[in-house]
């Protein structure tokens, strides 16, 4: 059957009716700087889907990023009335849950995502997994077919409760218009409360169509949730003891430093006391990287410094992070030495991964504030920080450009890193490039690294550079670092960012293979290079021209000054195809479920 002759087109024809003001738009529209107070004066609420946008606003969401369809487009109909919520339609589902993601990443508030029913919400479902992974603040709309069909195998029934339920922090089934509101408020005031999260609300069709005349109220979080946000005086106390008594002591800043919005605070506590600096991948940038006492991030492709200081620390003070297995490798040999003391506002993460001796519970920078005040010293780490000095002397991150071999990636991470600001936001995929652009772009502000960590989902990186573009400073340049795979995989979100005149350069490393599945095929599977090459790619620069966007190919060292130079400066989306080096490898690498210690610098070192 097609979608012509389905009930959803009966239905969507009859919401028309249904809805009085679908088809008689007023010229009132609801404007960011208006109190909630204002907005129900100017414009009040008549439908659930009128509250649904009305409780956005009043949150302060000015950005919603997602795709029109049968069951959400009541929704869609009241947001066509507000001005203060710019809506960017995406070219898939996938696209906009990203966006929304790395809006909120950089913006530091939740981002919003929209799909219809069924496959627009399916679409939806990986870019959920991954803010859920990564700790992300985000909601999520659906809608859904009217309550009394749910259950029946209704034309875009899908159970989008049941299926997102294991990776969203709470989701809601709105099926009342005069709770609608609420609902989506409550959603968007949980998702980035605590532990952030993504949130998500089902919207059935008879709730948004159907009529209320309340105003949902300001957007707060469950009365029964009450995170921890300051650790116990005697926790504090024990913690405060060991870190003093440390000789190695070494901070890993986690995710939530900088989702917690600590990281001055958590930058002041390690320069105050000393204290060398690791941190996760997700808290990229919590530290300058250039700091003195910065090692960088730590990990499977973390800096073989980093690595060597969690080997030999005597008290690691973890802030905010999971212990995730790509840091810890063997969680058996991770930190051997170590006493650890466990920073995190989510008691759940306490011991789950890593034994904490000391575990602190509440938020980061409170927590640190709590310590600081009670460390009668700090600690004796002279000998230490000099020892980690070595490190960085002992193991540099560097790699060769023999002249005989094809362009390094390393080499255009660093050369986009020269020519943007030190404040530009990189977006990347997933795979070599992604570990590259984390190793050789020195970041120096949180917010700045946009990636996919835990689910590691190729494709993220052009759709969140759309949804980082919306929430950056005009003058803060954008720019994806995507590899061939990746790119091949999202790329349809080139047309939105032509569409929405978005500033992005998406740079692709392109070496025609899923390298690191190259990569690993060469380790661990004898070279056996099955379903890894992409010689089939196409030419990304004159599809980039296709779109409406600027496009580049860059073969040679000598080009890529003058490439770079230029996608910077246009003012629009600019991809350059960037044809690296094929047998490139990612170093140092921890082997999975190996030592942070024993760092391969080189394949016959695994
Ligand atoms: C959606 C998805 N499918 C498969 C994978 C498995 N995977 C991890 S890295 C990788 C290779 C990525 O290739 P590309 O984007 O070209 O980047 P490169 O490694 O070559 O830099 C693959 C296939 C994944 N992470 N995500």
């Amino acid at each position: 059957m097609s979608e012509r002759a389905t009930p959803e087109a009966t239905d969507e024809s009859s919401a028309e009716q249904a809805d009085g003001t679908a088809d008689a738009p007023t010229e009132t529209t609801a404007t960011a700087d208006q109190t909630p107070e204002e907005r129900a004066a100017d414009r009040p609420v008549t439908t659930g889907a009128e509250s649904v946008i009305r409780a956005l606003e009043n949150a302060g969401a000015e950005a919603a990023f997602g795709v029109q369809g049968g069951a959400i487009m009541p929704v869609y109909d009241a947001l066509y009335h507000s001005d203060s919520i710019r809506h960017v339609t995406m070219a898939h589902e996938q696209g906009a849950a990203h966006a929304a993601d790395a809006y909120g990443v950089v913006a530091g508030v939740p981002g919003v995502c929209l799909a219809t029913s069924g496959p627009g919400a399916t679409n939806l479902v990986t870019g959920i997994a991954d803010a859920d992974m990564d700790s992300d603040a985000m909601l999520a709309l659906t809608g859904q077919v009217p309550s009394d069909m749910v259950g029946s195998d209704a034309f875009q029934e899908t159970d989008t409760t049941g299926v997102t339920a294991p990776i969203t922090k709470h989701n809601y089934f709105a099926d009342d218009p005069d709770t609608a509101g609420d609902m989506v408020g409550e959603a968007f005031a949980l998702s980035e409360a605590g532990r952030p999260g993504p949130t998500l609300v089902d919207l059935p069709k008879n709730a948004t169509l159907g009529e209320t005349d309340r105003e949902p109220g300001p957007a707060t979080t469950p009365k029964n949730y009450n995170p921890e946000t300051e650790a116990t005086a005697e926790a504090v106390d024990a913690a405060a003891r060991a870190i003093e008594s440390a000789d190695k002591p070494l901070l890993l800043f986690g995710g939530g430093v900088v989702k917690g919005d600590a990281t001055e605070t958590a930058r002041q506590f390690a320069v105050d006391h000393g204290i060398p600096v690791a941190t996760t991948m997700p808290a990229i940038g919590s530290m300058p990287e250039d700091h003195d006492l910065c090692l960088s991030w730590a990990g499977m492709h973390g800096t073989g410094y980093a690595n060597m200081a969690i080997t030999h620390t005597d008290c690691l003070i973890a802030v905010g992070c999971r212990f995730d297995d790509r840091l810890t490798g063997g969680v058996d040999t991770f930190a051997p030495e170590a006493e650890v003391v466990h920073v995190d506002i989510d008691p759940a993460e306490i011991s789950k991964n890593v034994h904490a001796d000391y575990p602190l519970i509440g938020d980061a920078g409170t927590v640190l504030e709590q310590v600081d005040a009670e460390l009668a010293h700090s600690p004796d780490a002279t000998e230490w920080r000099e020892q980690c000095r070595q490190w960085k002397e002992d193991y540099p991150m560097d790699y060769a450009t023999p002249e005989d071999e094809p362009l390094k990636p390393q080499f255009v991470v660093e050369c986009l890193d020269a020519a943007t600001g030190d404040d530009a936001i990189v977006t990347t995929g997933v795979g070599q490039h992604q570990m590259w652009a984390g190793q050789y772009w020195t970041f120096r502000e949180p917010r700045t690294w946009v990636s996919s960590h835990g689910l590691g989902t190729m494709g993220y990186g052009l759709p969140a550079a759309i949804g980082a573009r919306l929430a950056a400073d005009d003058d803060q340049e954008v720019v994806c670092i995507d590899g061939d795979g990746s790119f091949l995989m999202t790329m349809q979100e080139l047309s939105v960012a032509v569409r929405e005149e978005l500033d992005i350069t998406v740079a692709v490393l392109n070496n025609e293979y899923i390298g690191m599945v190259r990569q690993w095929q060469d380790a661990f599977f004898e070279r056996r290079r099955m379903a890894a090459e992409y010689n089939w790619v196409p030419e990304f620069d004159k599809l980039a021209e296709a779109f409406g966007a600027r496009g580049w190919r860059v073969d040679e060292y000598d080009q890529v000054a003058d490439a770079i130079e230029e996608a910077v400066a246009y003012d629009g989306p600019s991809v350059i195809d960037f044809h690296v080096d094929p047998e490139t490898n990612v170093y140092p690498m921890v082997a999975s479920g190996g030592a942070n210690g024993q760092f391969a610098l080189t394949e016959d070192q695994l």
